[in-house]
């Protein structure tokens, strides 16, 4: 660390966390290429990662077959008051939940060096920056945390003697007896990982993990579940949305932030290459999004993180074209194939599948083998700056004005292609309704419907029918400067199980008739679930679809919208007194229309 630390409650920390885990080492992190280089090397070294011949400054990491993905099971959201973490959060009592952790954290750095990451969500010149202190002792996360959040001692200057920061601390549960000998991806067992947020506190104490969300502190933890709890005090907003912008051929730019369950193809629409004539996009970010009303009224979104986290299986030259070529270089890639020539590989990327690999486990395979050679939650983790789509704005410390808000979801059938609200209180009814059929990838049964209001079930930092209740504080705020509100559904399917609708970049097409809506070149109809495109309004041009499939993704299956009034009275139910009439309100409108 080239500048001295001079913030008192930050050194405190430090050395309290010290006492406690015991490291044998204190590292303060200065984010440089020296620092990151050094690391990665030693792991390579260790046998912790593989550096890949094919692909420049790239790395594969293999994790412990028992921590492959965030743990939803295992997150807390800690008020004293169980009600005001809600019934989507698991919660536990912070005096509880701090005495079992301090248990567990006591001693567990032996054998290890305990990093000290400074870091900042946002761009340090943003007025929305928020700086948070990392403590690990994982060199995987401190590299991945130079990617994905804005690390170094500039932070440390930033926060003087007496500036706030959120401490972060995270062990991966592993400590090392005298002599014993590491392991390339040490974790604790299930039962003993707690990924724990203490939101009134502006605290995180994560344990046992060392994979992505549940380790990578910035990311869910710091930008979505504390961040939300944040932005209702404060009167923002801290959402699960891409940021994106589309320039028409004459040069208007449209900002449009969107929010999807996973497996809705985010990262995706997030560097959407338009199929259309003369349209263009900018990629601002593919995860999360930070919204303040600006002095002229507008919302203002700026992405907080500085890389994409995203997941390998699916991405490929005709999904995502843009992701694939931000991945040549500088790139981690975790629970990826390994090829026999040094390059990473994974189930649906564009190259069949070589004769033989060495799998997400490290076992030698060949295309017998009936198991996927990589993880389907395989992960790259890469510079956001090298995705060749990114926006030169994307660092703006002001963010942008959004326009549009777009929620979705992934249903076969029932819910068209695209509709846009009558008004913000209908579009706030979209987002806590949006919700996704189960795929393969998902536990449970496939094809049963699983709510996630606005895709933030797991990420929302306090009682979710709160969160509603502010996004329409919100929209009073924002009155006429409100973003116009679409819900659009990519993944509708004939009876015989044929998508209806070509998706990647041909959903530009329906990007385009938001932004002629809010142009009020189209005047679409009126249903009883919101507006929809008349098929003539769709520019379809250059691309083959039928009429009975267009006519099939525009249509309103009434009955079935009547059979879903249930469902959701059930589901806005458990939120009880929390769940604000207006939302209860627009379920009766909608059934109304509807009957
Ligand atoms: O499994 C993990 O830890 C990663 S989860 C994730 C990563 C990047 C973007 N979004 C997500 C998510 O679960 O929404
Ligand atoms: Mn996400």
């Amino acid at each position: 660390m080239s500048c001295e630390v001079k913030n008192t409650k930050l050194k405190a920390w430090v050395n309290e966390v010290a006492e406690l885990t015991q490291p044998d080492s204190i590292y303060w992190c200065d984010g440089s290429k020296a620092e990151y280089d050094r690391l990665m090397s030693k792991m390579a070294a260790s046998g912790a990662t593989t550096p890949l011949k094919k692909r420049p400054n790239s790395f594969l990491f293999r994790s412990d077959p028992s921590d492959v993905a965030r743990v939803e099971n295992r997150t807390y959201i800690s008020y004293p008051d169980k009600e005001d973490a809600g019934p989507t959060n698991n919660w536990v009592a912070p005096d509880e939940l701090k005495k079992t952790m301090s248990a567990l954290y006591t001693g567990c750095m032996h054998g290890r060096t305990m990093y000290v990451i400074p870091f900042s969500m946002a761009a340090i010149t943003s007025p929305m920056a928020k700086i948070g202190i990392e403590i690990t002792d994982s060199p995987y996360v401190v590299c991945n945390m130079h990617i994905m959040t804005r690390v170094g001692s500039k932070v440390i200057e930033a926060l003087g003697t007496d500036g706030e920061f959120i401490p972060c601390l995270h062990s991966v549960g592993a400590p090392l007896a005298p002599g014993q000998k590491d392991v390339p991806w040490p974790c604790a067992p299930i039962e003993s990982k707690y990924i724990s947020h203490f939101p009134d506190e502006n605290l995180i104490w994560s344990y046992g993990s060392g994979y992505g969300g549940n380790a990578l502190l910035g990311k869910k933890c710091l930008a979505l579940r504390i961040a939300s709890a944040m932005a209702r005090r404060e009167g923002w907003m801290a959402e699960h949305m891409l940021i994106l912008r589309l320039i028409s051929p004459e040069g208007k730019q449209y900002h449009i932030a969107a929010a999807f369950p996973s497996a809705c193809g985010k990262t995706n629409l997030a560097m959407i290459l338009p199929t259309i004539e003369g349209w263009k996009a900018e990629c601002l970010g593919d995860d999360i999004a930070w919204m303040k009303i600006g002095p002229d009224g507008r919302l203002y979104a700026t992405n907080p993180e500085s890389g994409f986290f995203g997941v390998a299986p699916g991405t490929s030259y005709k999904s995502n074209p843009m992701a694939m070529d931000t991945i040549r270089e500088n790139t981690i890639f975790t629970n990826c194939a390994l090829t026999d020539d040094g390059d990473i590989w994974w189930e649906m990327i564009d190259d069949p599948a070589p004769e033989h690999m060495i799998d997400w486990k490290g076992r030698d395979w060949s295309p017998e083998i009936k198991e996927p050679a990589a993880h389907p939650n395989a992960r790259f983790t890469v510079p956001a700056a090298q995705c060749p789509v990114i926006s030169p704005d994307w660092e703006k410390p002001e963010g942008v004005p959004i326009d549009i808000f777009i929620f979705g979801g992934r249903r076969a059938g029932v819910v068209p292609l695209v509709t846009e609200a009558y008004n913000w209180d209908h579009g706030v009814f979209m987002g806590a309704t949006a919700g996704s059929e189960t795929t393969a990838a998902n536990i449970g049964a496939v094809g049963n419907l699983r709510r996630d209001p606005f895709a933030m079930t797991p990420f929302c930092g306090y009682n979710m029918g709160d969160y509603f209740a502010h996004w329409f504080e919100m929209g009073d705020k924002l009155g006429k400067n409100a973003p116009r509100i679409f819900y659009v559904n990519w993944f509708r399917k004939t009876a015989e199980g044929k998508w209806l609708w070509p998706g990647f970049g041909e959903n530009s097409r329906v990007l385009k008739w938001m932004c002629d809506r809010l142009e009020g070149k189209v005047s679409g109809v009126a249903t009883p679930i919101g507006i929809l495109p008349k098929e003539q309004e769709l520019d379809l041009t250059g691309l083959e679809i039928s009429n009975e499939y267009l006519h099939e993704l525009l249509r309103v299956d009434v009955e079935a919208w009547r059979a879903e009034v249930p469902g959701i009275d059930k589901f806005f139910a458990q939120f009880g007194n929390r769940l604000p009439a207006r939302l209860q309100k627009q379920l009766e409108d909608m059934a109304n229309r509807l009957a």
